[in-house]
């Protein structure tokens, strides 16, 4: 397993496009591995490929409160079963240090496949329907700042810029 680098905002290679998993092979599940690991390092509750420089539909969550139930969404698909949405302070290890309130459906319906590429069907509410919208958003090259103003974007770009240069001070 391998802990490996995330991208940080505002790196165009966020905003790309991630193209469907065509085979759950054995490197699609060292990248599951690996992810997996990245995300428990981080302590993150989930993680998108696109946030490791992969540019596949692959997300690993863990919703759980001792990090033992990680989950794995292949080529998802999430539609809105409601109209009502609901705020939530959202996070990104993307995004590190900014924290903000965004307005998403509260209840989806999840199709995907597992990570041994069998398919599955889900209906989320709560952290799970907040969580599994924020990774679908990186799929797509969306970040959860895009959500807020202009000003507020711009001190997350500052905010972000300054935490990472401390983040890679305390490496050295
Ligand atoms: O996509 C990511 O960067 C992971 C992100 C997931 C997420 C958190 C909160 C709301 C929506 C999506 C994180 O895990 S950020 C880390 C974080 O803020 C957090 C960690 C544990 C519990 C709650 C938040
Ligand atoms: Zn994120």
């Amino acid at each position: 397993m391998a802990i490996l680098p995330i991208l940080s905002y505002p790196d165009p290679r966020l905003r790309t496009i991630a193209e469907p998993v065509q085979q759950v092979n054995d490197k699609i599940k060292t990248l599951i591995s690996d992810m997996t690991e990245t995300m428990y390092h981080a302590k993150g509750i989930g993680l998108a490929a696109t946030q490791v420089n992969q540019h596949i539909q692959l997300i690993v969550m863990d919703l759980s409160e001792n990090g033992d139930s990680r989950r794995v969404f292949i080529n998802p698909k999430v539609t809105p079963l409601v109209e009502e949405k609901q705020p939530y302070e959202e996070g990104c290890l993307s995004v590190p240090t900014v924290y903000d309130s965004v307005e998403r459906p509260t209840k989806v319906k999840i199709e995907a496949l597992d990570e041994e590429g069998n398919a599955f069907e889900e209906i989320a509410e709560g952290l799970l329907a907040v969580c599994i919208q924020h990774e679908m958003d990186h799929l797509n090259g969306v970040l959860f700042v895009d959500y807020l103003s202009n000003l507020k974007q711009s001190r997350a770009r500052d905010k972000v810029r300054k935490a990472v240069k401390q983040m890679e001070k305390a490496k050295a």
